[in-house]
């Protein structure tokens, strides 16, 4: 969801009185980005060469937010806040647990590895020391730059885990910036990932905006001021999810996110979403609270990933984070809901930090929620492998 996109929307355009686009619509009118084929070759080669090695899963992480034109030659666009946090943080931890990664992100935000050291939070000059040669011959072409003592021993296992996924050819980072150039990646990428089966994740963190202005209603040229006040009227953006679930990729683990600013509407907007696309699971996440606590929502049967044990699970409050404990223990389930809606039963696992590491501040800052949120996932996507073998 666009907040931006959706605020533009209401406060200045006339309600819209336009038909919405279908997904095939869409996709026959509005144009693809120049460098898709590009891009697309370069995610074939890489999925055709984890399709050989029948063990590996591919997961795609689509990470940041999508831009939304205002004219043609883009001087003014709206955009939304996303910083592509969740999504390089994911991608790193579904690499670390054997995943190859293809990371579909917005231009320019946060990117696995490099993430811990943004130019904003942790520039990497900062880092540096010059370290003068003590020879009296010596010129300052001889000094050297070193990585400061303090700094690299938080560096070295991320400098090793960003060279093992380069060395290993682990890793396809494709960039994108518009809701277009998103749209077209997404439907290309899952075509592409299908022969991959059930060994392929779908994991949709990337904030999309619900709005757009399409084509034949963009204004060539900058808009001139001059005139009062600029109307806006939006076209609603497909909902693509159905066709990636029921078309694109049918045998994919999807994994959608579903975001909002009101609580109260967090578990039924998610469940609606399941119930009308059909995929196997939600992580729903308020604004707010997104890097402290995500809901899992999914349709309590079999075959979609959740365990027949698990659903009757009893909340356990502090179980779970192996780092934290130093053992191995089973996953964090703070809540844990079996619920009825539209005749199908679901269930809420809510993932939490806070409650995972009561009272020690310390410790949360050493702890990311993906890494509870992949750990989740991979657990799943292995009994949907599993549960294929059972039921051809
Ligand atoms: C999410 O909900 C992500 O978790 C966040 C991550 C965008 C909140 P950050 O990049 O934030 O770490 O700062 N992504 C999905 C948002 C979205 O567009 N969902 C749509 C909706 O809510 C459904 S596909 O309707």
């Amino acid at each position: 969801m666009n907040s931006s996109a959706s605020s533009v929307d209401a406060t200045n355009s006339v309600p819209s009185t336009s038909t919405a686009f279908s997904t095939e619509s869409y996709f026959q009118s509005q144009k693809p980005p120049p460098n898709l084929e590009d891009k697309c070759s370069r995610i074939q080669a890489f999925v055709d060469r984890w399709f050989n090695v029948s063990t590996k899963r591919v997961v795609l992480v689509t990470s940041g937010g999508t831009t939304v034109p205002l004219e043609s030659n883009t001087v003014r666009f709206l955009d939304n806040f996303s910083a592509g946090t969740r999504g390089a943080t994911s991608a790193e931890y579904f690499l670390s647990q054997g995943y190859a990664v293809i990371f579909l992100h917005r231009i320019h935000s946060l990117r696995p590895f490099s993430r811990h050291y943004s130019h904003s939070l942790n520039p990497f000059l900062d880092l540096l020391s010059i370290v003068s040669s003590q020879s009296a011959s010596s010129d300052s072409n001889r000094d050297q730059i070193i990585v400061s003592p303090e700094h690299a021993t938080r560096l070295l296992p991320v400098l090793r885990a960003y060279n093992a996924a380069q060395d290993a050819g682990s890793l396809l980072q494709i960039d994108f910036q518009t809701i277009n150039d998103y749209l077209w990646l997404l439907k290309r990428v899952s075509g592409i990932m299908a022969p991959l089966g059930r060994r392929g994740m779908f994991y949709l963190a990337a904030a999309v905006s619900d709005f757009f202005l399409p084509e034949d209603k963009m204004a060539e040229h900058k808009i001139q001021s001059g005139h009062g006040t600029l109307s806006l009227e939006m076209d609603q953006v497909p909902k693509v999810l159905r066709p990636l679930v029921q078309e694109w990729t049918p045998e994919g683990y999807i994994v959608s996110f579903k975001l909002e600013t009101d609580p109260e509407l967090l578990i039924p907007k998610a469940r609606a979403a399941l119930s009308r696309y059909g995929h196997q699971l939600v992580i729903g996440n308020e604004l707010h609270r997104r890097k402290y606590e995500v809901v899992f929502v999914e349709r309590a049967d079999y075959g979609n990933g959740v365990s027949s044990a698990s659903t009757t699970t009893t909340p356990r409050k502090g179980a779970g984070d192996s780092r934290l404990k130093g053992v191995e223990t089973p996953p964090v389930l703070n809540a844990d809901v079996a619920s009825k809606q539209l005749g199908e039963i679901y269930r809420e696992t809510w993932l939490r930090l806070d409650d995972l590491v009561p009272g020690d501040q310390d410790g949360m800052d050493e702890v990311e929620i993906e890494e509870l949120i992949v750990r989740e996932l991979v657990a799943r996507h292995a009994r949907w492998l599993e549960a294929s073998k059972k039921t051809p």
